[in-house]
C-alpha cells in the first residue's frame, strides 16, 4: 500500500466566533489578556469587515482542502494527508502533529501559508512544530520560504496585471507591503525584507512596472521600534510630496482575505486616500487559486524527494 505522508499546513489561525477573540487576542500577546478597550476595539475590527464573520477560517480550510486534493492528483504514488495547525487558535499547530501521530503518520512536511521567512514569523511556526514532532517521533520536515517560485510569480504579476486595469491607463504607484516586525529583526541578519524586496522586485518587472516602492503595514502598537515606512505614512507623502494621483497596492506578504487585508488596506488605507482624494486599488488576494495551491504542491513535493 501507499506511504502515507502528513503535511502540517500552518496558518496564523483566527477566532471561529466572537465569544474567542478575547483568547485568540492574549494568545498573540503571549498569555496577557488585552484591556477591555483593545478587545473592543478588535472585536469592531472584526465586525467592520464582515460583519463579525472570520473569513482567514474559511479560506484556510479552502486551501488545505485544495492542496490534499492536488497533492494527491500530481503524485499518486503517495497517500497525502493535509492537517491543519494554527499559530494562535484551534487547531494549533501541536494538535495538528498529535492528530498525525494518532494517524499512524511516521514521516510529514511542514509548510506555512506565507511566502517569506522570518525568524519571528515562520522559524517560529517551524520550532513549535519540530517540537511536537520531536517529542512524539515523527520525522518532519519544514518548507522555509518559497516566495521566488516561479507559479507563485506568475500569479502575483497575473494579480497585477488586472487591477492595473481598474486605472483606465492613467499613471498609477505601485506599492508592495507585508506585516511589519520589530526592526531588531534587521539586526540578526533575518532575510526577511531582502525575501521581500526580491519578490515584489520579480512581481514589478514581470508586470512591467517601473515605479514602485515597498511599504510596510499592520504594525503592533509596542514601544519598540518597527519596521518602517508605514504605509499609511508612505500614502500621505506620495499625495503630499508627489502629488500621486493612483495607487495600487499588492500586499505580498499575505496570501489570503482576512483582518489584515480586509480591514489594514480596504478600510484603513482606503480611508485614508479617500481623504485625500486619491484612487486606490488593492490586487485580489490569492486564496486558493490552482497556481498558489501547485506552488505549495511542488514545495512540499520537491522536500519530500530530497
Ligand atoms: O484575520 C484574522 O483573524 C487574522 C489576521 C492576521 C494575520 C496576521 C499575520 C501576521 N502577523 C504577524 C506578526 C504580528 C506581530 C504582532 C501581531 C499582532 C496581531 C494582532 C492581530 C493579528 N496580528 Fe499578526 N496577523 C493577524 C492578526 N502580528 C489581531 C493583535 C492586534 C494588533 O496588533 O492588531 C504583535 C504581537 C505582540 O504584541 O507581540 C509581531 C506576521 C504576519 C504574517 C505572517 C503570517 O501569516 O504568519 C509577521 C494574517
Amino acid at each position: 500500500s501507499k506511504e502515507q505522508i502528513g503535511v502540517l499546513v500552518m496558518s496564523y489561525g483566527t477566532p471561529e466566533k466572537k465569544e474567542q477573540v478575547e483568547a485568540y487576542y492574549t494568545h498573540i500577546r503571549r498569555g496577557n489578556p488585552p484591556t477591555p478597550e483593545q478587545l473592543a476595539e478588535l472585536t469592531g475590527r472584526y465586525e467592520a469587515i464582515a460583519g463579525g464573520v472570520f473569513p482567514l477560517r474559511e479560506n484556510t480550510n479552502r486551501q488545505v482542502e485544495a492542496l490534499q486534493e492536488t497533492l494527491n492528483r500530481e503524485h499518486p504514488e503517495y497517500d497525502f494527508r493535509c492537517y491543519q495547525g494554527l499559530k494562535h487558535a484551534s487547531p494549533f499547530i501541536e494538535d495538528g502533529i498529535s492528530q498525525m501521530a494518532k494517524d499512524g503518520i511516521k514521516r510529514a512536511i511542514g509548510i506555512v501559508l506565507a511566502p517569506h521567512y522570518s525568524v519571528m514569523s515562520i522559524g517560529g511556526y517551524i520550532q513549535r512544530a519540530k517540537a511536537k514532532s520531536d517529542e512524539l517521533g515523527i520525522e518532519l520536515t519544514c518548507v522555509e520560504s518559497y516566495h521566488m517560485h516561479s507559479k507563485l510569480l506568475t500569479l502575483l504579476t497575473e494579480r497585477v496585471q488586472s487591477a492595473l486595469q481598474r486605472f483606465d491607463g492613467e499613471k498609477v504607484r505601485m506599492i508592495f507591503s507585508a506585516h511589519s516586525l520589530p526592526a531588531k529583526i534587521l539586526e540578526m541578519g533575518d532575510p526577511y525584507q531582502d525575501q521581500l524586496l526580491e519578490s515584489s522586485k520579480a512581481v514589478a518587472e514581470a508586470a512591467g512596472i517601473e515605479e514602485w516602492q515597498f511599504a510596510w503595514q499592520s504594525a503592533g502598537r509596542t514601544a519598540v521600534p518597527w519596521l518602517g515606512p508605514d504605509i499609511t505614512d508612505v500614502l500621505a507623502t506620495l499625495h503630499h510630496e508627489e502629488q500621486v494621483k493612483n495607487v495600487l497596492l499588492c500586499p505580498i506578504g499575505f496570501v489570503s482575505d482576512h483582518l489584515e487585508v480586509l480591514y489594514d488596506v480596504d478600510i484603513e488605507c482606503q480611508a485614508i486616500c479617500k481623504g485625500l482624494g486619491m484612487h486606490l486599488e488593492r490586487t485580489e488576494s490569492l486564496n486558493d487559486h490552482p497556481l498558489y495551491i501547485e506552488t505549495l504542491s511542488d514545495c512540499v513535493y520537491q522536500l519530500l524527494k530530497q
